[in-house]
């Protein structure tokens, strides 16, 4: 059985980060293992969020578990809080890192366009740096832009455009990258993906629904690593990772009176099983 260490916060409330990637890891088959760097009343959407930070926790829990000579098959990556965590992540990567394990980030920090509460720019380009360390980074287009200090174009960008954002971020050391939330069809989303190794894009659109929930990258984020696990190739681990992303978005809009802050991803793992059969 795979073993992947997720490290990102714990939003009691709000349906992100490790409240989204445990249950989804554990529903492909995989072992989830986790280091939580903050415990949050809700995710920062809401008003009034309590915060208690747990960088202090990060070493002692690797110390412990490099006496325990544990190994991860994955290190998965998603919100972190900051500078201080940025540096142990680079250096868990060069504790538990291998030639046989993959390092894969989610560069949690913006969206349409806008950092989210309590990020700078300035840790954006530290997270660039992180990122030069990543197997494959999956960031969205503002967050992309934020790393590359780039104009954030939302819309009326051609694939010259998108093909130049995954190139720079390449160059940043990342092996593949992949920029999420990338239409260039009215009524179509999906990501492009790049493998430097092979100077080589790829693309998976699905129809877009023009809604807005929070925790969809990492519901998305969550399905990939678990799909890689899984044994399925990067583009084929992309691609179920949107057509869950997208079901979970369905479910949630069918639902009378539901809520915007988190999608129903847990209605939709039935598909995500599915998927994980058909793509492998
Ligand atoms: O879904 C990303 C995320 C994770 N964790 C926290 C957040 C957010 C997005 O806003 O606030 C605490």
């Amino acid at each position: 059985m795979k073993r992947i260490v997720t490290v990102q916060d714990i939003s009691c409330v709000g349906k992100c980060s490790l409240t989204v990637a445990l249950p989804i890891i554990s529903a492909c088959g995989v072992e989830a293992a986790v280091v939580p760097t903050a415990v949050l009343s809700t995710h920062t959407a809401f008003q009034g969020f309590t915060f208690h930070d747990l960088t202090d926790e990060i070493t002692p829990i690797a110390e412990h578990w490099k006496k325990e000579n544990f190994k991860f098959d994955a290190i998965y990556t998603g919100y972190l809080g900051s500078f201080e965590q940025l540096r142990l992540m680079s250096k868990f990567f060069d504790d538990f890192g291998t030639d046989d394990n993959i390092v894969f980030i989610d560069p949690v920090m913006a969206d349409n366009g806008r950092l989210y509460p309590g990020f700078t720019q300035e840790f954006a380009d530290e997270m660039a740096k992180l990122c030069g360390k990543a197997d494959i980074i999956v960031p969205n287009l503002t967050e992309a832009c934020f790393m590359l200090r780039r104009e954030y174009i939302p819309e009326d960008y051609d694939e010259a455009y998108i093909k130049g954002i995954l190139k720079d971020l390449a160059a940043l050391g990342a092996k593949n990258t992949v920029l999420t939330g990338v239409s260039f069809e009215k009524g179509k989303l999906g990501v492009m993906g790049y493998v430097s190794e092979e100077d080589r894009f790829f693309s998976y659109y699905t129809e877009r629904i023009d809604v807005s929930f929070h925790g969809t990258g990492d519901v998305f984020a969550s399905a990939c690593v678990g799909a890689l696990m899984r044994g399925l190739s990067l583009e084929n681990s992309l691609k179920t990772a949107a057509n869950y992303t997208v079901d979970s978005i369905k479910k949630t809009v069918a639902e009378p009176n539901h809520n915007t802050y988190g999608v129903n991803f847990e209605q939709s793992v039935p598909l995500l099983l599915e998927e994980l059969e058909k793509n492998k």
